[in-house]
């Protein structure tokens, strides 16, 4: 395999103007033909050189330019293309294929789930289905005719309007779809199944009414409601916010059980992973009830953000994604807690994807290259995507925002474009120079800001002096000073923000764009304590010698929520890290009672917004203090956190039990924001109780699970339960076998019941883990199932995953090597734990190595593996 390089772009030699698509579905294949109406692109000059087109794993029945059929002689089958020789300026060229959509494992192009026929062909799908000049920048009108048997495939679906329909002998039916809206191929979509519909409607801002229609198959109808709400807020929202009107009279979304994405945004057909779009009281988490509101937007956000304005070619991905993702955690925002969402967003920024810009496979928002694209959808091109969307904002501010983002629109409506597009559009709009800015789309790494201060009572100058480094990344040994908004504030010993100029704010975003550069801060009458990096105004380190009595302060006193919280995150990570270093000396640490007291202070604090709380209350995730360890060492870090959080519920006991006692759930379930941090605050509670060992605490959370009312509190009672080393196996069991009773026969749910073990210290060893996969409810060839069980145990139990002497990096090489032919994207996904080993103890990493070099062996890799393994190793 090879790599492509972004500076090797050119644009196309032909472009499609219209393509008209029939399937004939059948049982054992489907028959694809395909009309294109091609034209040479002018900018190349008049000559007519031949016409390549992409296509993979397709039978070719016939090709015909214009009214001519061509023989075998005139045309050039490669193993991945078809070559046809041209003759005019202006033609039309035929193509129907044969392929196998029932035995197509990839879940890439059209296949079969549950026996229905969907697609995904994000980001190159569409060569699975026919011929084609399979790229972004290539954009058609599609007309698309389904055909297939009506008993068994009553619902025919595709992009656009629905135009004509009809029925032929034997029991066959077809609808014509017209999509007005030239798009690339990778927004093409269809669908064909016996599925049921939830219908709605909006009416947009200019007063056209559009119709919403949410499909899944009959036994999930029920649970399409809180989608069909949150796309009925995300399309007002996205009219309010951004200006954007929805454009066509109908809006499809449809679940889909075989997925390897969340959801993909299709041009007026969504297609949706179950698990992101179905949810009801009673198997749906507070958390769920949030992605499916997320999810729903995102993709709805899309229809602007992507299939309206596209991308250029796939090294601009972040053009859509990093937009996209920042409008829907906007709009996550708006709609639930807004400094929870904060919250939310940096610790993936902070845990994963400054895990991924220290790793093997750290790229630039804007990769520079790539062996292939589907390795590419990553934290980075998406969140920290997002961030840097976000600064722009910070630094043009909102207004100017708002009018580059209706620039952008009004420029590049109907057209494929590029980041710097977007960048430039911004500058336009605002007249900031956004030059420096762009390193952030060329440059791979987290940047490091080192804070140091002085204050001189004498001239009551207070003085903050911040550098900036960035580590090295593959390709990229050094790199240029990133322009960092940096937003802090000044408090005084009372914990009061001071005024930062003569018009009193209290808050200040530096603009910090050199190696090296020092703010002074006038008529102080005493050193103040810095909060900085505000909000988590940019996707930075921030490393400042805070001691840990000012942690305990800002703590207390910070009156900005993310880093009130942050505080509380560097406090506990140093207090676990000195217990890990004890651990390796064999020495027994104590534990820092500065922090204990810290989380008494939280827990007592009347005053505090209870979902903000709740996240004060957390640890750092195992994962977080992996990532922020010079040197792994998994067993130690976990054994670490888990004694601290002991400690906590033994000190704060009585605390604990009386906020749980007093958050007691009342009434029918809601998924509204103040109903869910309740919740979420008792089900914290809830876990630290579970730590004691004692009779009557255990006995809690069994009573929550039998008591429960909605399936958040069942399942934080579950996991309560399975992850607590005090609860006999005859309970464990006995929930185990009730939850699934009660939930067999619903994918999604049992998704979790399987994630619930696989990720559980104590229950998820390798050997149950092993024994799970052999449960009736497993199927190997559900992304969902796979994330659940060899995810849960991979990436969410750091105990069990790194026990033994390599036997779990084993099992996981195993299934890699295995899933690799199946379904190249999900194990590719599957394998990122093992990317990581250098950064792991000695013993840990030899064996994560071997089981790289073992599958690196393997001959005929996928594209997806070949890349990852040998990047990392
Ligand atoms: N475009 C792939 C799925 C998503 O990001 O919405
Ligand atoms: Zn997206």
């Amino acid at each position: 395999p090879r790599a492509i390089y972004l500076k090797d772009y050119q644009a196309p030699d032909y472009w499609i103007d219209t393509t008209d698509l029939t399937f004939d579905l059948f049982e054992d294949h489907a028959l694809v033909t395909s009309v294109l109406g091609v034209r040479r692109n002018e900018d190349h000059g008049e000559d007519t050189p031949e016409l390549t087109l992409v296509g993979i794993d397709l039978e070719l029945v016939s090709v015909c330019v214009d009214d001519t059929e061509l023989t075998p002689a005139q045309y050039i089958q490669g193993s991945e293309s078809l070559t046809v020789p041209v003759a005019s300026q202006a033609f039309s060229l035929t193509v129907v294929t044969r392929i196998r959509p029932q035995e197509n494992t990839s879940l890439e192009g059209l296949y079969k789930s549950n026996g229905m026929f969907c697609t995904q062909c994000e980001a190159e799908g569409f060569r699975k289905i026919t011929y084609y000049l399979d790229r972004p920048d290539v954009m058609s009108k599609f007309t698309t005719k389904v055909i297939a048997d009506k008993g068994r495939y009553p619902v025919l679906l595709s992009n656009g309007n629905d135009i004509a329909r009809g029925e032929f002998d034997g029991g066959r039916h077809w609808v014509t779809w017209e999509d007005p809206f030239k798009k690339p191929s990778y927004l093409f979509a269809l669908v064909g199944g016996d599925l049921e519909v939830v219908e709605d409607t909006f009416t947009t801002m200019s007063g056209k009414e559009v119709a919403l229609r949410i499909f899944t198959e009959s036994h999930n109808i029920d649970k399409c409601d809180h989608a069909m709400v949150s796309l009925k807020k995300s399309m007002k929202w996205d009219e309010e916010v951004y200006g954007r009107e929805y454009d066509l009279d109908i809006f499809m979304i449809v679940a889909v059980d075989h997925f390897n994405m969340g959801a993909m945004e299709n041009k007026g057909l969504n297609i949706f992973n179950s698990s992101c779009v179905l949810a009801s009281p009673d198997t749906a988490t507070d958390a769920s009830y949030q992605r499916v509101e997320a999810i729903v937007a995102h993709e709805y956000f899309h229809n602007w953000s992507g299939n309206r304005v596209t991308c250029r070619d796939w090294f601009q991905l972040s053009l859509k994604e990093g937009f996209t993702v920042f409008r829907d955690a906007e709009f996550s925002a708006d709609m639930n807690s807004r400094g929870v969402k904060r919250i939310e967003d940096a610790t993936v920024m902070k845990t994963a994807q400054f895990a991924e810009d220290a790793g093997p496979m750290a790229h630039p928002i804007r990769p520079q290259s790539f062996i292939e694209i589907s390795n590419f959808y990553t934290l980075t091109v998406y969140e920290k995507g997002c961030e840097v969307v976000r600064m722009i904002q910070t630094i043009v501010g909102k207004d100017n925002f708002r009018k580059g983002s209706d620039l952008y629109f009004d420029r590049h409506d109907g057209e494929a474009a590029t980041c710097e597009d977007f960048v430039k559009a911004m500058e336009d709009a605002s007249g900031v120079d956004l030059s420096q800015f762009r390193n952030w789309y060329n440059q791979a790494g987290t940047p490091v800001i080192t804070v140091t201060d002085h204050f001189n009572p004498s001239s009551r100058q207070y003085s903050l002096t911040i550098g900036q480094s960035c580590p090295a990344t593959p390709g990229q040994d050094s790199k240029l000073p990133f322009h960092i908004p940096v937003a802090i504030a000044l408090l005084d010993q009372k914990g009061q923000a001071l005024p930062l100029n003569e018009v009193g704010e209290t808050e200040q975003v530096l603009q910090v764009t050199a190696a090296n550069e020092t703010w002074t801060f006038d008529g102080l009458t005493e050193k103040p304590l810095p909060s900085i990096l505000r909000n988590f105004s940019a996707p930075v380190r921030v490393n400042y010698d805070y001691r840990r009595e000012d942690l305990v302060f800002l703590m207390k006193y910070d009156s900005d929520g993310y880093n009130r919280w942050d505080a509380g995150q560097r406090l506990a990570t140093e207090v676990i890290q000195d217990l890990v270093k004890g651990l390796l000396k064999g020495e027994e640490a104590e534990i820092d009672s500065k922090l204990i007291e810290a989380f008494g202070v939280v827990l007592a604090d009347e005053q505090l917004d209870k979902a903000v709380k709740t996240e004060m209350l957390r640890l750092p995730t195992e994962a977080s203090l992996a990532e922020q360890a010079e040197e792994i060492h998994p067993l130690q870090i976990c054994e670490a956190r888990s004694r601290v959080r002991k400690a906590i519920a033994v000190a704060h006991k009585n605390q604990i039990q009386a906020l749980y006692q007093t958050l007691e759930q009342k009434g029918d379930y809601s998924p509204e924001a103040t109903e869910i941090a309740e919740r979420t605050l008792r089900n914290t509670c809830l876990g630290y109780l579970s730590e004691l060992e004692d009779d009557s605490q255990q006995q809690l959370a069994v009573d929550q699970y039998r008591s429960a009312g909605n399936m958040t509190d069942l399942r934080a009672a579950m996991s309560a339960v399975i992850n607590s080393s005090y609860q006999s196996q005859e309970t464990i069991d006995a929930l185990l076998n009730d939850f699934l009773d009660r939930y067999k026969n619903d994918s999604v749910v049992m998704d979790s019941w399987f994630m619930m073990q696989s990720a559980s210290p104590s229950l998820g060893t390798l050997e149950h883990v092993k024994s799970l996969l052999e449960h009736a409810s497993f199927d190997s060839t559900s992304p969902n199932k796979l994330r659940a069980l060899l995810g849960g145990f991979a990436s969410g139990n750091m105990k069990q995953f790194h026990s033994g002497s390599g036997e779990g990096y084993e099992f996981l090489a195993d299934w890699i090597i295995t899933l690799d032919k199946q379904n190249p994207q999900t194990a590719s996904r599957l394998m990122t734990p093992l990317t990581r080993w250098k950064k792991y103890e000695p013993v840990c990493r030899e064996h994560m190595r071997k089981a790289l070099e073992r599958i690196k062996a393997v001959p005929d890799l996928s594209t997806d593996i070949y890349e990852v393994v040998t990047k990392s190793l």
